[in-house]
């Protein structure tokens, strides 16, 4: 390279002598913001790393599929300890639920059930709605009623969706215990511990389980109708904005649902975006992550690693059961925890 002896460098800095774009010497307080806007904008660069480099590494596009369920130290090696999804097939043929689980059947059943069942005016149970959070009306009714409605047979406002995550189905429908397992054999000796809960779904198309995540290992498996997943990994984290929401719940008062504050004031975190119509102009920082979106269909089992952030929703009138396994507090959690502390971090400086 030629020897300018700086001549380039002085020239440059007389020119912007001569323009005027050399300001005032800079004040402390200048440099420490200029300080922080650069180390902001290379933690972003840090985050954008860890969600590509995830996705080059161990990641792909669409969820893989297995025609069979894996031994327990396939799906431990190949799925459990990367923190993969994948959906596996035939991995429930023994369910009688698969050939008996109908609405004639439920109503031969278990007509005279009390279900406990989330009802909402717009399908979004545990969802932001304006500045809250909002759980559903959970009304109980006779499995008959909710069924009625299923069919459309029974005039009622808003989306019933039974959708309790307290192992309602060993707990409340312990009729249809029989038609399932209590467990996935080969994936509690993967996990090294039976299911915390088993959980019965069932639901319309306009019911709608909004973007979150789990710490739990989660089997999900599809009896009827199909399930649609929109997903992100964890390292999504960054991308995925949250916001702080003071909770309530709706209550249907005279034929209107009305939003009712929680008496205790309580405020819950949590993601502000739809991924279905994200508002990008609100949350740009979403658009830059690709969604990993796939269907599972009757006879199909997702599993769905824990701290996946995932949005649910279905096609028609959908029947599922899912197995939640405790997950493992180990270095996966570890990072994680430390992602978010740094996430929550950087939005607070951001806020200053
Ligand atoms: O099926 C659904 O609507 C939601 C399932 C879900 O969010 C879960 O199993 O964690």
């Amino acid at each position: 390279m030629m020897d300018t002896g700086g001549k380039e460098n002085a020239d440059t800095d007389a020119s912007r002598c001569l323009n005027g774009s050399f300001s005032q010497p800079h004040s402390e307080q200048e440099v420490v913001e200029e300080e922080e806007e650069a180390a902001m904008s290379s933690l972003e660069d840090c985050f954008r790393h860890l969600a590509q480099e995830a996705r080059e590494l161990y990641l792909s596009p669409e969820v893989p599929r297995l025609s069979h369920p894996p031994t327990p130290l396939e799906f431990y090696r190949d799925y459990v300890t990367p923190n993969r999804p994948v959906i596996i097939e035939n991995a429930f043929n023994d369910f009688p639920a698969l050939a008996k689980w109908s609405i004639p059947y439920f109503r031969e059943r278990l007509q005279h059930k009390i279900l406990t069942v989330a009802v909402t005016p717009n399908g979004y149970a545990d969802a932001v709605c304006g500045d809250h959070f909002v759980l559903p009306e959970e009304r109980e009714m006779t499995f008959s009623s909710f069924l009625d409605i299923m069919e459309g047979n029974s005039e009622q406002k808003g989306v019933y969706y039974v959708q309790k995550q307290n192992s309602n189905l060993t707990l409340d429908l312990k009729e249809l215990v029989e038609d399932i397992r209590e467990d996935i054999p080969w994936a509690s000796e993967a996990f090294g511990h039976k299911p915390d809960a088993v959980n019965f779904w069932m639901g319309g198309r306009e019911a709608v389980t909004s973007m979150h995540k789990d710490h739990y290992e989660n089997l999900y498996c599809v009896i009827q109708g199909a399930k649609k997943f929109i997903l992100h990994p964890p390292t999504d984290r960054p991308f995925i904005p949250y916001g702080s929401y003071s909770q309530a719940a709706y209550k249907e008062v005279d034929g209107e649902f009305q939003i009712v504050p929680d008496p205790e004031g309580h405020t819950v975190p949590w993601i502000a975006i739809d991924p279905l119509n994200p508002d990008l102009n609100r949350y740009p920082k979403y658009g830059e992550v690709d969604q990993i979106r796939c269907t599972v269909h009757p006879g199909e089992m997702l599993y769905l690693p824990s701290l996946w952030f995932h949005h649910v929703s279905q096609e028609d009138q959908t029947v599922a059961v899912n197995y939640w396994y405790d997950m493992e507090y180990d270095i996966k959690y570890n990072y994680f925890s430390a992602l978010e502390k740094m996430v929550n971090c950087k939005s607070t400086i951001g806020k200053r």
